[in-house]
């Protein structure tokens, strides 16, 4: 296939990148750096440098003798976006081009209109170059379990059959995101189903819950290859920062009482699914499927980190902050995860060796952590 990855320099952009061309699809991938710019103006520097895509992708074809083409532009622009997608006529469109952080949408007027107007803007040119160029071609959308909230029903897999005054309907899932960037994330997948509904438009949303992990095939072929690895308080997801805080002695940061449930996804998987999902589009219209394999709260993270470490002679402390977000500290959590295991997903799950395969990468790093960035610096009612 023909696959264009918008986002191709981030967390999980560059390793699609590098798995989709290493199993001999064709990839282009389109990056303004945006996310490398935060990170430094927010001191948020990952644990390892990681070098520009351009060097990724000359290393990444030295090592498989596979390409990877690269262009780096802002996807807000219209006019190149639409020439690009038009010149390169892909089956596919994986679009990861968001501003990622709920931290940072949550820091202040000037972060909350950037998170807003880069996500809402790309997913519309996307929409539209697609529309305009190719009407073919899939695209799949990097969506977040973070749109449902925390509801205290059943949550489906984005559509909700509902029943009122004896009368039926199928709606999108009822959504209630707790920072300003899940609800962008809702915002798209209502500008997706709109167009679904008015052009003949193919698109998989994908809700995924927090991502953790380093290590996929490619990933381990030369450490010029590994992802970027944020462990600090904007741009660091839960386990990834868990991991680092063990690393570093530092007592692990449970945000309030550490009930809050959310589902988890390892990096392996999560490239897993965005293939199932391009190696089975929907026929037609707008397919939305949970993208995570298991469900935890805050603390039981915490033990599962805490047991890992002690094999390496780590003793991880635990402690309960203050916490920076608003969001349900107890609550009822029941997604449903059917759609990926039926295309055929066989979960890779937070076993121990996982862990601590982990815990071992990170300690090879633990002179370069800053200790400056582990405590949560952007509190939601600023
Ligand atoms: N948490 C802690 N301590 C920490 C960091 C986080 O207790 O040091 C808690 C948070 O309060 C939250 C949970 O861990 O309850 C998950 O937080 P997170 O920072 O791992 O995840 P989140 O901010 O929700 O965002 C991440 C990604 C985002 C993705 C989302 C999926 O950054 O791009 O959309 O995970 S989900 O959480 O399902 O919405």
């Amino acid at each position: 296939m023909r696959i264009l990855i918008l986002g191709g320099d981030g967390y999980l952009g560059w390793p699609t990148a590098m798995y989709l061309a290493n199993n001999n699809n064709e990839v282009l991938v389109i990056d303004n750096y945006s996310r490398r710019k935060i990170a430094e103006e927010k001191k948020s520097l990952p644990l390892f440098n990681n070098i520009n895509l351009v060097g990724r992708s000359n290393e990444f074809h030295k090592t498989t003798k596979k390409k990877i083409s690269v262009k780096i532009f802002d996807c807000r622009n219209y006019y190149k976006l639409s020439k690009e997608i038009k010149k390169f006529q892909p089956d596919a469109i994986i679009h990861y081009a968001e501003q990622p952080s709920a931290p940072y949408s949550m820091a202040g007027e000037r972060e909350a209109r950037y998170t807003l107007q880069n996500n809402l803007e790309v997913t519309f040119n996307t929409i539209w170059a697609v529309i305009e160029n190719c009407p073919k071609c899939h695209i799949v959308k990097l969506g977040t379990m973070g749109e449902y909230g925390t509801p205290n029903i059943d949550i489906e897999e984005g559509w909700l059959n509902v029943k009122h005054n004896n009368r039926r309907d199928k709606f999108l899932f009822p959504r209630q995101a707790s920072s300003l960037y899940h609800t962008t994330k809702i915002l798209d997948t209502d500008l997706l189903w709109f167009y679904v509904r008015h052009y003949d438009l193919k698109v998989t949303d994908l809700m995924q819950g927090p991502v953790y992990g380093l290590e996929t095939k490619e990933t381990q072929m030369s450490l010029k290859l590994l992802p970027n690895f944020h462990y600090d308080d904007i741009f660091g997801t839960v386990v990834n920062r868990f991991l680092v805080q063990a690393v570093l002695d530092h007592p692990l940061t449970v945000y309030g009482n550490g009930n809050q449930k959310r589902g988890y996804i390892n990096l392996i998987d999560s490239l897993n699914c965005v293939e199932l999902a391009l190696k089975n589009p929907p026929k037609e219209g707008m397919r939305i499927l949970n993208q995570f394999t298991e469900t935890f709260t805050v603390n039981q993270l915490a033990y599962k980190i805490k047991n890992s470490a002690k094999n390496l002679g780590i003793n991880v402390k635990i402690k309960s902050l203050t916490n920076p977000r608003q969001e349900k500290e107890k609550h009822y959590y029941n997604p449903k995860f059917t759609g990926l295991k039926k295309l055929g997903l066989k979960p890779t799950l937070m076993t121990e060796k996982v862990l601590t395969n982990m815990l071992n990468l990170v300690t090879k790093y633990k002179k370069k952590i800053n200790q400056n960035i582990i405590l949560p610096r952007v509190r939601w009612n600023n």
